[in-house]
């Protein structure tokens, strides 16, 4: 080609390029109009976005040599007008190829590049399953770990000191080991064994999710799921955690929550504090659960927990209305609740399927409605829902009556939700946005897959497949709420080490809080989107503890439903 061609082709391209410069260039989250699962899609999967569009144009799914490779036209969704946008959606589930993939919508920009693959998100399942190794505190994270965020011992909590309300006054106590709940120093009986409880689902459910070498632990390589060997560092914390009358101490905490500085530095005296009944049957529960999964690979680890499960249990009858309240001079998490019928349905299901021994099943059959969803600090309400799926996954023996009932239950809120879904504009579960909304978003998946598991309707498979679509961006904020994962991922984090390690990147694999309309933060500081919506209340700032912390009992329902997508589209 001669010079003059090359000039004119030149030309050409630079009359072409700025299209493609500003997709480049769009921020999603500020001016993004491209709401989509940043991640990805299944080839065999639901595919479908949201645009800030007018519905009836054309959209093209392109691909990486700038080839459309499938078209719609956008249409109108639900007429709810909860985020404040005009939205309209664009399904693309028909096309099944694999690859790198671009949406564009005539006269409009670009979205960010996704990936339509097999597997497409078991790198994200394998984050969040990690970031709990990050959250690992009593032991140095390693460099051949944890990478750059390898960081020096801390919080041995080998010399706590008993706060009066544990029931002790004098004296040391250990407690070593274990995560740290969020972006506080702090762990939490309730908690961490809520947690821990949603993960073993997974374990007993899909028990090749995470298989041994997956993470790069410590533990890696040593013949045994990394799954399991990443819970047994908080289950042997929490073995701890239990007094010699069976009864849980509530927590292991500062007087008040530390700065903004690296765990080792993080130096303030440790107290053992309270004990009460909710966070005893959540331990009961995750014990019982314990027993089940590490029967085969461990069985004296296995037979510890079932002992500590039936002394945890036998506490709770002696004391089963002992409510947690922060004693006066410690102001960390409460994590206080009044009710602990879901608790206990919790840990009487568990242990009904562990021993059959029948007097756990009248605590189940006295609870109208075993299954039930909510919003908001899904630690105080959701235990309930785990002992159900337990039972459904092992329903020998369960008297037929009571089967029935609690499939009828399952059924009839996973429709419930189908229909908040069909009603709602990201086609999400959720239309009051608490503390943690992400965690009530994948709460609600949860309860799907167990619907989808029962009896195969594939409308419910889609519905989880949508609510992580969801968490992934396609939302009203434009975030992909996993540190880490996605084109536009948060940055500032309210996470200790992430603020205060020099690094750019946030710790990975940890999950933002999400939307919070009731924004208890701005008095610290926290600054949100100007006029914006319910859902769109997300600040992705270190100060934003109400919007933008990360939290145990919100990374675990992730991890199931990683987990379960993973084994379930196909
Ligand atoms: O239910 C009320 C509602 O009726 C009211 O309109 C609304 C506005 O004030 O508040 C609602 O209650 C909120 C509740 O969450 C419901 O989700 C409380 O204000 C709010 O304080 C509470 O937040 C809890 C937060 O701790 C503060 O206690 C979160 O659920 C809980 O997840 C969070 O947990 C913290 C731990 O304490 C410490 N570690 C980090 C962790 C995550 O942030
Ligand atoms: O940093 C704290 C965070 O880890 C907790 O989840 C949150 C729960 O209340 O509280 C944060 O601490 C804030 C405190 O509550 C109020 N003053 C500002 C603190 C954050 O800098």
């Amino acid at each position: 080609m001669n010079t003059k061609w090359h000039l004119l082709w030149a030309l050409v391209i630079y009359v072409i390029q700025p299209q493609f410069a500003c997709a480049q260039s769009a921020e999603p989250g500020e001016t993004g109009r491209f709401r989509i699962n940043q991640i990805g899609y299944y080839p065999k999967g639901e595919k479908k976005a949201v645009i800030l569009a007018n519905p009836g144009q054309k959209f093209s799914v392109i691909d990486e040599s700038q080839r459309v490779v499938f078209q719609g036209n956008l249409s109108t969704g639900p007429m709810s007008r909860l985020s404040g946008e005009k939205l309209s959606y664009a399904d693309f589930t028909d096309f099944t190829g694999s690859g790198t993939f671009r949406l564009s919508v005539e006269d409009l920009d670009y979205s960010a590049p996704f990936q339509i693959a097999g597997e497409v998100f078991e790198p994200a399942l394998k984050a969040a399953v990690k970031g709990f190794y990050y959250l690992r505190m009593s032991t140095p994270l390693l460099a051949q770990n944890a990478g750059q965020w390898s960081r020096p011992m801390a919080h041995p909590d080998t010399a706590l000191l008993f706060d009066p309300s544990s029931g002790h006054h004098e004296g040391f106590y250990s407690s070593p080991g274990g995560w740290y709940d969020a972006g506080d120093y702090n762990k939490y009986t309730l908690n961490g064994a809520f947690s821990v409880g949603i993960m073993l689902a997974l374990a007993e459910e899909y028990p090749r999710a995470l298989p041994d070498g997956s993470l790069n632990i410590p533990e890696s390589n040593n013949g045994e799921s990394d799954l399991l060997d990443e819970l047994r560092y908080e289950l042997q914390w929490l073995l701890t955690m239990q007094d010699a009358d069976g009864g849980c101490f509530h927590k292991i905490t500062t007087k008040k929550f530390e700065g903004f500085v690296m765990p080792h530095q993080a130096l303030n005296q440790r107290y053992v504090v309270g004990k009460g009944t909710a966070a005893t049957l959540n331990f009961a529960a995750c014990m019982a659960q314990a027993y089940r999964v590490y029967q085969s690979v461990n069985p004296d680890f296995a037979a510890h927990c079932l002992v500590a499960a039936r002394n945890a249990w036998d506490w709770d009858r002696r004391h089963p209305d002992v409510v947690f309240r922060n004693p006066a001079g410690i102001s960390t998490g409460e994590y206080g609740d009044r009710d602990f019928t879901d608790e206990r349905q919790w840990a009487a299901a568990e242990l009904w399927i562990t021993t059959h021994d029948p007097q756990f099943l009248a605590y189940i059959e006295a609870r109208k409605t075993p299954i039930e969803f909510r919003v908001g600090s899904n630690w105080q309400w959701f235990a309930g829902n785990l002992g159900i799926f337990s039972l459904l996954r092992h329903p020998g023996g369960l008297p037929e009556s009571l089967r029935s009932k609690l499939e009828h239950s399952l059924t009839r809120v996973a429709d419930d939700l189908l229909l908040s879904m069909d009603s709602l504009d990201y086609r999400q579960p959720v239309r009051t946005f608490h503390w943690g909304s992400n965690s009530d978003e994948l709460d609600a998946a949860m309860i799907l897959a167990q619907a989808y598991r029962l009896n195969g309707n594939k409308s419910y498979l889609d519905a989880v497949g949508e609510i992580n679509d969801y968490i992934f961006g396609k939302n009203a904020t434009g975030y992909s709420f996993l540190t880490g994962y996605g084109s536009h991922p948060p940055m500032h984090i309210h996470h200790r080490q992430s603020g205060s390690d020099s690094i750019k990147d946030p710790v990975p694999g940890l999950l933002a809080g999400g939307p919070n309309q009731f924004k208890q933060d701005v008095r610290s500081g926290a600054v949100y989107p100007d006029k914006a919506s319910p859902m769109q209340c997300y600040a992705d700032q270190q100060a934003s503890y109400a919007s933008n912390e990360i939290c145990l009992n919100w990374n675990a329902p992730l991890v199931y439903v990683l987990g379960f997508l993973e084994a379930s589209v196909r």
